[in-house]
């Protein structure tokens, strides 16, 4: 096996050389493309040394250094580097390659998806295009030439400024982009091919008028509104909320259908995943909708954090990411219900972030090392990264955060920054000492949270024992008390009123106890409201509490964990084959389902059972999976038979046959819906399936269709069948649809998930070289916890060899599968084992890439 090459965060050294200037030439083919640059380079503060380029996958043409031709003798190309000695401190460096982006299956550097030439250079993709050093501290001025087909590649786009389209009289035409801003390779961007878009423009606080396309498949421009509309609010909100404006007079995006990541930030053109772009009520869901505004507000915030102020090395990639998703997260709480908003981001870190971060993949959101750092667009940089944000943000208030916020941008705005730069500006802006604070930056694993209340009534006292725990993680980078910002508060057992107002805790220490005056009546612990800490809580508490939050904490956040809880606390209980009575959650359930006062969004979150991998997780060893499904499986019964055919009837009529919009009350009145059908699904009698079926066929819009088609898909009946195929046929031409047509069905739990898979493996619109459709048909079964734990290891044997199908195409997204299986140890000892099996036969065939290898070593280790 190939050794592996460990890069080391301490090891960072200033560049050599630095590329002021760049201009690159395209005469682009999908078979064939040149590509010649002519990049002016000087010495940097590294150690003097030869010019390194990064060239990997490239057909080397020339090698010119101050207008002078090299011969092959004058440099050295090998282990994808092109090596220069040059004498002096700047010169003139001149390469032309060949590259063929019809034959690129990895989707990074140029390649083509469709009739499209498109780029992704983020991480390491740059140098797959030419000869270039490949590292986000070196940044540069663009000038771009694009030459192509004027019938094959009517539209020519990359980042910056357009000239003037010109016609080159053989049949080929040519632009030159001018990006005025220094940028890392990185962001650099171009796209060719036959597109059409939806244009629109913004005018920004200081007046400027940019011009916005969204590109997209001739036809698809209408399907664009949603996306426009996310992007024009995402720039006014950046404007109003960080004080950030639009920086060029053009923003484009464009939709691929082959794409690695949901979408790219490059400087002024964003490229996109087509699933987070095209969206119309009869072929996207709610959550579609939500994701789209999402993903275009994250990009787009890019433009600040990540371009404007950029990251000095890879380790810091949580700078901008953590970071950009909290922007992003803000903006989809300000344009929404913004307490449904947080226990969707919460449900979402858990069951990713928090299972890596017990893990044998577990690290700190800034890592000390890495092998391959595609490996490393983790939850835990995002999402993790994204809470530590929040956590400063709750310490400083929303006034001090600015102020930080302000600072940052002032500081570093137009260098390759640290996550310590960021640290200390909001330290200095913000007014905070965040020296312990920082700790979060280098300490893997979700720290435990003890809380324990008692009650003196003679002193009328309360008193709150807090201590933490650091859990043992691989990379755990120390095991050092935390600062833990816990938002508290107390309510009274007998009035259900809130004791006082709440507070803000800064647990700091191993252990602690605060004390609480004038509490007259029995006091019940609400903590970690609103979720202000990525922190596991175990609270010790008397029977009844969790019911009563449920019922009467006033924080949206606690009251749902409060149910959350209670469901869970049974759910391990029950999987542990310990009888529980469920008298509480049928209880609860029904007391939030027959709440007015509530919204819908809000009851539809609530009464969701946890997801099977967080019980796992809280079970922690020897877990049975087929225990937790039927644990799961026997719980949803009860709540059916608790709360009612008739309630969940009455609920899934209210309100259909209105008009479609996408206001928070209609979204979440088509959510409880949803939610609502599935758990009639838990025991469908006649009733259930022929109302899942009216649902379907009167549906016009996708939300309600899927949630029947699903419900369906579920079930041993003839209308499933009759469902499934009509659902094919309705919209067969439009790939982000029959995505979902296949996840429903790999994720359905009847009959033998495995064998569905297969078969659907065999259908003429599998595809393992699309990414998308990889994920939705191989990522969907690997979530169905009754196939891919099937007894025997049936599903893990499958997982493995998928993965090592699409290694040889695609090891990105390849890598990306591996981490169900690095779960082993949660398991009982035959599927562990199996587990282990499956893991090291990866790693014996030969020609692994170096992506799966990596993932395939650390979860066995
Ligand atoms: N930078 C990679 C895609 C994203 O996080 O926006
Ligand atoms: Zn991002």
């Amino acid at each position: 096996p190939q050794a592996s090459h460990i890069t080391h965060r301490k090891d960072y050294q200033p560049p050599a050389w630095l590329v002021p200037d760049a201009a690159l030439t395209f005469d682009l083919g999908a078979k064939r493309t040149k590509v010649s640059a002519r990049l002016n380079v000087v010495r940097g503060a590294g150690p003097r040394g030869p010019l390194i380029l990064n060239a990997e996958a490239l057909e080397l043409l020339s090698v010119s250094v101050g207008g002078r031709k090299l011969s092959a003798d004058d440099y050295s190309y090998a282990d994808d580097r092109l090596t220069l000695v040059i004498e002096g401190d700047e010169a003139v460096v001149e390469t032309e390659v060949r590259i063929a982006p019809d034959r690129n299956t990895q989707l990074m550097g140029l390649y083509a998806s469709g009739g499209i030439l498109c780029t992704q250079c983020e991480a390491e993709g740059f140098r797959r295009i030419t000869p270039f050093p490949d590292r986000p501290d070196i940044l540069s001025r663009y000038t771009v030439t694009l030459r192509a087909d004027r019938t094959d590649y009517p539209v020519l786009l990359s980042n910056g400024d357009p000239g003037e389209l010109r016609d080159l009289g053989d049949g080929r035409h040519e632009i030159m982009w001018t990006d005025p801003h220094p940028k890392p390779c990185y962001l650099f961007a171009a796209v060719a091919g036959k597109l059409a878009a939806l244009k629109d423009s913004f005018t920004t606080m200081s007046g400027r008028i940019v011009a916005l396309g969204i590109w997209v498949r001739p036809g698809d421009e209408p399907r664009c509104q949603h996306a426009m509309r996310a992007l024009k609010d995402s720039m006014a909100w950046d404007e109003r909320t960080y004080g950030r404006e639009y920086d060029l007079d053009v923003f484009n995006i464009v939709a691929v259908d082959d794409f690695n990541f949901g979408a790219m930030e490059n400087k002024g053109l964003n490229i996109f995943n087509s699933k987070y772009v095209l969206a119309d009520r009869e072929t996207a869901t709610d959550t579609d909708f939500d994701n789209i505004a999402a993903i275009v507000a994250h990009e787009y915030f890019h433009n600040w954090t990540g371009n404007r102020i950029t990251c000095r090395d890879w380790f810091q990639l949580s700078l901008k990411e953590g970071l950009t998703v909290f922007r992003d997260q803000s903006f989809s709480a300000d344009h929404g219900s913004a307490a449904v908003k947080r226990i969707q981001d919460v449900r979402t870190l858990r069951i990713a972030q928090f299972a890596e971060d017990a893990g044998p993949l577990a690290h700190s959101i800034r890592p000390d090392s890495y092998q391959e750092i595609s490996n490393f667009y983790t939850s835990t940089i995002y999402n993790k990264g994204a809470e530590v944000i929040r956590m400063m943000a709750t310490l400083a208030g929303a006034e001090r955060y600015r102020a930080g916020t302000d600072l940052y941008f002032e500081r570093h705005d137009g260098e390759a920054a640290t996550c310590e730069d960021w640290i200390s500006a909001i330290e200095d802006g913000a007014a905070l000492d965040l020296s312990q604070f920082r700790r979060w930056y280098t300490q893997a694993g979700t720290p435990t949270v003890n809380a324990t209340l008692t009650h003196d009534a003679d002193a009328r006292t309360a008193t709150l024992t807090l201590s933490q725990d650091l859990p043992n993680v691989p990379n755990a980078g120390g095991r050092k008390p935390m600062h833990i910002p816990l938002k508290t508060a107390l309510f009274g057992r007998e009035s259900g009123a809130r004791l006082g107002k709440e507070r803000l805790i800064e647990l700091k220490d191993a252990a602690v106890q605060i004390d609480f005056g004038g509490i007259e009546e029995t006091p019940i612990l609400s903590i970690n409201r609103a979720f202000s800490a990525p922190v596991s809580v175990k609270a010790t508490r008397a029977p009844g509490e969790l019911a009563f939050l449920s019922a009467h904490d006033d924080d949206p956040f606690a009251r749902y964990e409060a149910m959350q809880e209670l469901m869970s606390d049974w759910l391990v209980k029950r999987a542990r084959g310990e009888g529980e009575d469920a008298a509480a959650i049928i209880d609860a359930v029904t007391r939030t389902l027959d709440d007015q006062s509530l919204d819908d969004a809000f009851r539809a979150e609530a009464i969701l059972t946890p997801a099977d991998t967080l019980i796992v997780d809280r079970i922690g060893t020897d877990v049975s999976p087929r225990a937790v499904v039927q644990a799961r499986r026997t719980l949803r019964k009860t709540m059916l038979s608790g709360a009612g055919h008739e309630r969940l009837m009455r609920i899934i009529e209210s309100g259909r046959g209105g008009s479609f919009d996408l206001s928070p009350e209609a979204k979440g009145k088509r959510r409880l819906r949803a939610v609502a059908l599935g758990l009639l699904f838990a025991d469908p009698g006649e009733e259930a399936i022929a109302a899942a079926a009216a649902l379907y066929d009167k549906a016009d819009n996708m939300t309600d269709r899927m949630a029947a088609m699903t419900a369906l898909a579920g079930s041993d009946t003839a209308e499933r069948v009759r469902v499934l195929a009509d659902f094919h046929a309705r919209f067969r031409s439009d790939a982000n649809v029959i995505d979902k047509w296949f996840t429903v069905q790999a994720m359905a739990e009847t009959g033998d998930p495995l064998a569905t898979t297969q078969h659907l493996m065999a259908h003429e619109d599998y595809s393992a070289s699309n990414p998308n459709r990889f994920r939705a048909l191989i990522g969907g079964f690997a979530a169905n916890m009754p196939g891919f734990h099937a007894e025997g290891g049936a599903g893990y044997r499958f997982l493995a060899d998928q993965i090592l199908t699409v290694d040889r195409i695609n090891p990105q997204t390849a890598a990306r599968f591996v981490a169900p299986l690095g779960r082993w140890r949660r398991f009982r000892q035959d599927d562990a084992a199996a587990m282990r099996a499956e893991l090291q036969r990866m790693l014996d065939a030969p020609g692994l890439s170096k992506d799966v290898r990596e993932m395939a070593e650390k979860s066995l280790a």
